[in-house]
Formats: C-alpha cells, sequence, structure tokens
C-alpha cells in the first residue's frame, strides 16, 4: 500500500488530504483543515486576507502559508498512519498570488534546520511582506499598459490563453515595480503560491506547472514556456527573476531534511504544485472532455478539460494548462461564498435556514447583481449589489434571488467554452447544500452530482502525486486509472432539472443579462422585458 499527500493552501485555509492506493483498494484515509483566521490570528486576516485599506487591493501574508504548512505537516505527523508508506506529495494553491524573494531566499530555503521553526528562519527572505492574491482589483492600468505593449488583448489572449486581467500575477507584478522600485530590484525570484510552498517542502527553488503559469499573462500555451514579449512588456529584467516553467507530473525533489527531522516523515518525492483550479479539475474526475464542474468555493468557478485551446474571444474566460497534459477552460466568479454568507448573516439565518429560504420560494420575476465585491466576471470595478424589480423584498426572496444570479451569470458567462453542459459535477464547500444545487440544476438543464470528497482541490493535488508515483511504476497507468475510485460522482447523489423551472429560468437569463448590460452601461433599461415576463407569468397563472 502507498500513501499520497494532497495539501490545498486556498485562501481562507489550508486543508491536506491523504488517499491510500493498493491497487482496486483505494480509501481516503485523513482529512485535516486549518482556518487561517482562527489557527494564526497573529496575522489579523479576514477570511485569510490582511486587513483592506483599499477595496481594490487585497493581499495575504506568505509567512502566515508557512506557518500554516509547518502546523499542518506536525499534524500529518501525529496522524496515526505508517507515514513510512508516505510515497509522494504535491499541493494545490490559490491562483495567481505571488510572492516576492530577495537575495538570501535561496540559501535559507536549501538549509532549513530542523531545531526551530520554518517561519523564523525565512522570515528575512521577502523583498516583500505581503503577497497581492487574486481578489485584488487595483491594476487596471498596469492591465491597460502590458496589453498595449504586448501587441493588443486579442495577441495577450491568442498567445497566453487570457487577456490581460487585473488579479493575473504578470499586472501584479507590473504595478510593484512601479510603486516600489527598489524591492523590485532586490527581488530575485517572483514565486506563486503554489511554487513558493513546493520549495519549502523541498528545500529547493521549485518550479512553476503551466496549470499555474497560465495565470500570469506570461506564458506562452502552446510552448509552454515564458512568452518573451509579454515579460518584456511587464517589467524590466523580469525573465531573470521567474522560475522556469515544468510539466505538472515533475518531481520537485524529495521531502527536505527539515521536515524528515523535525517530524519523523520520510523522504517522500516532491511533485510541482499547481493552481487550485487545475487541481480540482483532477479532483473531479475531469480527465476527459465533455463535462464541466462547478466549484463554490470564496471564488465560484466553472470549468471543463480542453483537449485543444479553444481561447474566449468575448474575454471573459481563461485558458489554462491541464494537470494531464491538455487544457481547460475556466470562468471565476468573485462573489461566491464570501456573497452567500453576507446574505445569510443580513437576515441572522443559519444553512438550514438559507436552505429553507431557498426550497420554500420560488424563483421570481426579478434581478439581483450579486457585485457585494468588485465583480471579476463581468468586469466590475465599483462593488454595489444593483436591484431590478424588487425593493423591500425580505429574507427570503433576497436569498432565492441570490442564489438565482450566482447561477445564471455562471451559465451565461460559460457559454464561451463551447460545451453542451447536460450533467454538472459540483465541488467546494456549498456544494454540500442540495438546495444550492437544486437551482444549479434548474438554472442550467442538467443533471447534477456531488462528489465524497469536497474539498477537490486537495483531493486532486493528492491523485497527482499518485499519479506522479504510478506513473513512474507503471507507465500505463493513466488518468482515468488514478481518478477511479476517488473522484467519481456518486450516482446516489444526483440531482435532475426541473423542466418547467428551466424553461422559466431560461427566460429570466435573458432579462438577467439585459440587466447585466444596463448596468454595465452597455444596454438600454431592461424594464419593458421584466415586464413582458411579468405579464406572461401572469396569464400563465
Ligand atoms: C481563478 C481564481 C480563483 C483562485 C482562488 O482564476 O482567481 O479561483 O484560484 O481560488
Amino acid at each position: 500500500m502507498s500513501l499520497y499527500l494532497g495539501l490545498d493552501s486556498s485562501t481562507q485555509s489550508l486543508t491536506a488530504i491523504i488517499v491510500a492506493i493498493e491497487g482496486d483498494e483505494r480509501h481516503v484515509v485523513f482529512e485535516s483543515s486549518l482556518s487561517f483566521d482562527e489557527a494564526l490570528p497573529h496575522y489579523a486576516t479576514t477570511h485569510g486576507v490582511l486587513p483592506r485599506r483599499d477595496p481594490l487591493v487585497a493581499t495575504s501574508s506568505p509567512l502566515m502559508w508557512a506557518e500554516a504548512l509547518d502546523l499542518m505537516m506536525a499534524k500529518v505527523a501525529k496522524s496515526g498512519l505508517d507515514l513510512r508508506q508516505l510515497a509522494s506529495i504535491s499541493g494545490s494553491a490559490q491562483q495567481h498570488g505571488s510572492v516576492y524573494l530577495n537575495a538570501a531566499w535561496l540559501q535559507a530555503v536549501r538549509a532549513l534546520d530542523a531545531n526551530g521553526p520554518l517561519v523564523d528562519q525565512i522570515r528575512g527572505t521577502f523583498a516583500r511582506e505581503e503577497s497581492p492574491i487574486w481578489m485584488d482589483s487595483s491594476t487596471a492600468e498596469e492591465c491597460a499598459e502590458v496589453t498595449a505593449r504586448a501587441g493588443g488583448s486579442d495577441a495577450l489572449a491568442r498567445r497566453t490563453g487570457s487577456r490581460a486581467f487585473e488579479r493575473f500575477t504578470g499586472p501584479q507584478i507590473r504595478r510593484f515595480f512601479k510603486q516600489s522600485p527598489a524591492p523590485y530590484r532586490a527581488t530575485v525570484r517572483v514565486h506563486l503560491v503554489s511554487s513558493f510552498l513546493a520549495s519549502l517542502l523541498s528545500g529547493s527553488d521549485a518550479p512553476i506547472d503551466p496549470g499555474d503559469a497560465s495565470g500570469m499573462n506570461l506564458m506562452d500555451l502552446a510552448s509552454q514556456d515564458w512568452w518573451q514579449d509579454a515579460v518584456d512588456a511587464t517589467a524590466p529584467g523580469l525573465r531573470e527573476k521567474l522560475p522556469s516553467i515544468k510539466p505538472s507530473t515533475t518531481v520537485v525533489g524529495t521531502l527536505s531534511p527539515y521536515w524528515q527531522a523535525r517530524y519523523g516523515l520520510p523522504a517522500a518525492k516532491v511533485i510541482a504544485w499547481s493552481g487550485d483550479n487545475p487541481c480540482s479539475l483532477i479532483g473531479t474526475g475531469l480527465v476527459r472532455e465533455g463535462r464541466v464542474a462547478v466549484s463554490l468555493g470564496t471564488s465560484d468557478t466553472v470549468f471543463g478539460l480542453m483537449r485543444a485551446p479553444r481561447v474566449d474571444v468575448t474575454g471573459t474566460g481563461h485558458v489554462f494548462g491541464a494537470p494531464t497534459g491538455d487544457y481547460m477552460g475556466l470562468t471565476c466568479f468573485l462573489n461566491g461564498s464570501l456573497a452567500r454568507e453576507r446574505m445569510r448573516n443580513q437576515f441572522f439565518m443559519d444553512w438550514a435556514a438559507f436552505s429553507h429560504a431557498l426550497d420554500s420560494t420560488p424563483p421570481g420575476v426579478h434581478v439581483v447583481l450579486p457585485w457585494f465585491e468588485p465583480e471579476i466576471t463581468p468586469a466590475v470595478p465599483l462593488a454595489g449589489a444593483r436591484r431590478y424589480g424588487m425593493a423591500n423584498a425580505g429574507a427570503n426572496v433576497e436569498v432565492r434571488a441570490l442564489v438565482d444570479a450566482q447561477m445564471m451569470t455562471m451559465a451565461l458567462h460559460s457559454r464561451w467554452m463551447g460545451v453542451e453542459i447536460d450533467t454538472i459535477h459540483a465541488t467546494g464547500g456549498a456544494a454540500a447544500n442540495r438546495s444550492i444545487l437544486q437551482t444549479m440544476a434548474n438554472v442550467f438543464g442538467a443533471t447534477v452530482y456531488q462528489f465524497a470528497v469536497s474539498n477537490s482541490a486537495a483531493l486532486g493535488a493528492a491523485l497527482r502525486a499518485a499519479h506522479a508515483d504510478l506513473t513512474a511504476r507503471d507507465s500505463a497507468a493513466g488518468w482515468d486509472d488514478v481518478v477511479r475510485g476517488f473522484a467519481e460522482p456518486m450516482a446516489s447523489t444526483r440531482i435532475a432539472p426541473d423542466a418547467r423551472r428551466h424553461g422559466f429560468y431560461r427566460e429570466l437569463m435573458q432579462v438577467y443579462a439585459a440587466c447585466e448590460a444596463h448596468a454595465l452601461e452597455k444596454g438600454p433599461d431592461p424594464e419593458p422585458l421584466l415586464e413582458r415576463l411579468r405579464d406572461r407569468v401572469a396569464r400563465a397563472g
């Protein structure tokens, strides 16, 4: 039997999952999570984000991520499992966030001493104490500059898989270079959250995988290497500061002596880390084209595997590298779980009451655009929910309208992927809520399935670790074989769409799209459309 560890450093928490594989025997044997706010209160984060002075700026602490890793490895060591069987480890991390390291980094990471905590040994290695994360939307100016310098939006999208996005690492690096030229010059390495944590585990300077590198506006999708024009368009001297890009299956090294001596762990192989969405692709079993997954986490995302890159000409979505060596299409929505939580708290509900509100309230002819925070899809720089056809609606209707809106915006903005969505693999914390998933089924007109493991990113990381080990032993072991028994939708959880409701949502979605266009000053007043739908509903009784 072999054990494989997957870690997921997300926006709000660090999760570890260990899977055990012995032929057809496959089990999750350990799962543990720690919340940054609760476990590491001295960093003073809220939902994993450092105190925000400017609503457009969102940063976190790389030191906190490292300290969390130390705490979690201590928990793993005490799991009671026979960790001599731990063959390999991989990880997943929130995408786009960047870590800026100075000249002391390389020596420090290679010489970690088991006699002292990790954080004390890397404290002096940062050229920038705070890391900008994916929730940051402060780089509109830098996006415009990078776009112009790299030959325009279409060229950037075609070469890198995405037009310039505020949270993408390239525009973030450019802003740092412009605002803090001296610390930028003192930066010898810019890591992503994923490659930073892989470096700490392996005691080396880890590469970035194509899945996470494609969230930077810097990688050439076709060659899976840095695109020099984009690198030059971003900041001077950047090429030398970037790690290499290596396939997601790369063995970066072995667990460094720090972890072995401090926690009695074996010299397990460390496999390149990737972004949370590429890892979730594996953790929801999407190793073939055709189906999509919807992840309901801090961000809500819709994604699916693509054999060949089909870049979104509307500029909404992204093409990333997939851990299988293929590609994945993805659209990301910022107002996910924090918006659901905000609504729940506003009306003093627990999750049972939230579900009851959904179950007891049919969709109505009104729309809320759920932009409580600046939104990524569609691009909404100024926060503030907008309401159409609803005033003083009351708690239940507000909850229903919010979840309807979250599902409608996902359905509308994932059309570019060109997939006829008839089956959805639902994952992320809120995928445990069947009332939310019933709304998903009704809006998309698709069958929705849940999974035994809700953290598909951590599971995907564990399965990527397993894949690297199994293929090293038997080159015929494919992805289908690796995900089997773990990342399969549970037949008993099947949620079928209600055809009548779906018919209504198809009409409401047109109104929703019109409201969105109006709010973004791209379309006329949608009131006549709302009126027409109200009439039709009244006539139908
Ligand atoms: C994807 C994105 C988020 C983060 C955090 O592009 O920004 O999904 O990866 O989960």
